[in-house]
């Protein structure tokens, strides 16, 4: 009896000459301006060409099949499979179903569940998967696995240690246009996730933390705010905080979204409002929710064995 884990991350252009195809492709297809192009190339440029998140991927689903492959008669089998560059999702389970797996578990490397993200992989999969006649079940979320909040308490502590006093802590996650947001879970499962990290790190009061948004894609529509860039001009107008520590707690790796929006853009903006800046690390491919992650999807494949 053989169960596959299709364990799903973002993608990333293999290098400079894929950047176009990439960003056409998260463009639903629609190529970029020569202007849109042009900024994405100097923003992978300014991390020396290429983003770190190929390798990060690669070492988080090595750690989660090490994981698997420990539980006693688990049977399982994992590959990976990419929303925006190849291994496509599609690709992954084609892979899953060529090694004659007779279920497949989808694991989204990110916590928060959304229409707008993690609903989009679990549809391409579930789709690839019925075709093949395969059962596939998704996870929806898990911000609140106690490994994860443990990993981000102890990165806030950490972090706060080496932070002047008055200093403000904010959790982060991509934003996502106000219209996907509607009636959707992310806000409300980015707040709990925020929260418990918070008590489990000690800090105070809501006064000492919030929470904000980054990454917002350049369309013209609405995006949930406010923007991280925003809140670093507007503490530092209070003059009631020396320093800004930010949790990336939608991310798992290190990547464009990190490397560049926050240590970069963000940061440069603090200097110049003169905030004390940093963020914690992201999980990249931390045993212990690598492995509590591994366990997750087991429960899950539990789960679909017993409808079968
Ligand atoms: O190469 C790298 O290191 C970067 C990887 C990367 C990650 C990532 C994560 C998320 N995105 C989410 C939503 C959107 C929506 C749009 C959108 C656009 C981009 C663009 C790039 C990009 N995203 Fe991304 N995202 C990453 C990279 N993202 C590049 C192009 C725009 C730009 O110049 O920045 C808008 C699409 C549109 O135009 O219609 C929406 C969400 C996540 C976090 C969850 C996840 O990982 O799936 C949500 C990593």
């Amino acid at each position: 009896m053989t169960t596959g884990v299709l364990v799903m991350a973002y993608g990333t252009p293999a290098g400079p000459d894929d950047v176009e195809a990439y960003y056409t492709h998260i463009r639903r297809g629609r190529p970029p301006t020569p202007e849109q192009l042009a900024d994405l190339v100097r923003r992978y440029d300014a991390l020396g060409g290429t983003s770190p998140m190929a390798e990060r991927t690669r070492a988080q689903v090595r750690a989660i099949d090490e994981a698997l492959q420990r539980i006693p008669d688990g049977g399982f089998v994992t590959e990976l499979g990419q929303k925006h560059a190849a291994p496509f999702v599609e690709d992954g389970v084609a892979a899953l179903a060529g090694a004659g797996v007779e279920r497949i578990v989808g694991l989204v490397l990110a916590p928060h569940f959304s229409a707008g993200s993690v609903a989009q992989y679990h549809e391409r999969a579930a789709a690839t998967a019925a075709e093949r006649g395969l059962p596939f079940i998704g996870i929806d979320s898990w911000h609140l696995l106690p490994e994860l909040i443990d990993f981000q308490a102890a990165a806030v502590r950490e972090s706060l240690a080496t932070f002047p006093e008055r200093t403000k802590v904010v959790f982060t996650a991509h934003s996502l246009p106000e219209r996907v947001l509607e009636g959707d879970p992310y806000p409300d499962q980015l707040r709990r996730s925020a929260e418990a990290t918070a008590r489990a790190a000690g800090l105070a009061t809501w006064a000492g933390w919030g929470l904000g948004w980054q990454s917002a894609g350049r369309t013209p529509e609405p995006w949930r705010g406010p923007d991280v860039l925003e809140i670093v001009r507007d503490l530092a107008g209070t003059g009631r905080a020396d320093g800004l520590l930010v949790v990336p707690q939608g991310f798992t790796s290190d990547h464009l979204e990190v490397l560049y929006d926050l240590d970069v853009e963000a940061a440069a903006v603090a200097a110049e409002v003169g905030l004390a800046f940093g963020r914690t690390p992201v999980v990249n491919d931390d045993p212990a929710v690598m492995g509590a992650l591994a366990r997750t999807a087991a429960d899950a494949a539990a789960g679909l064995r017993d409808r079968a």
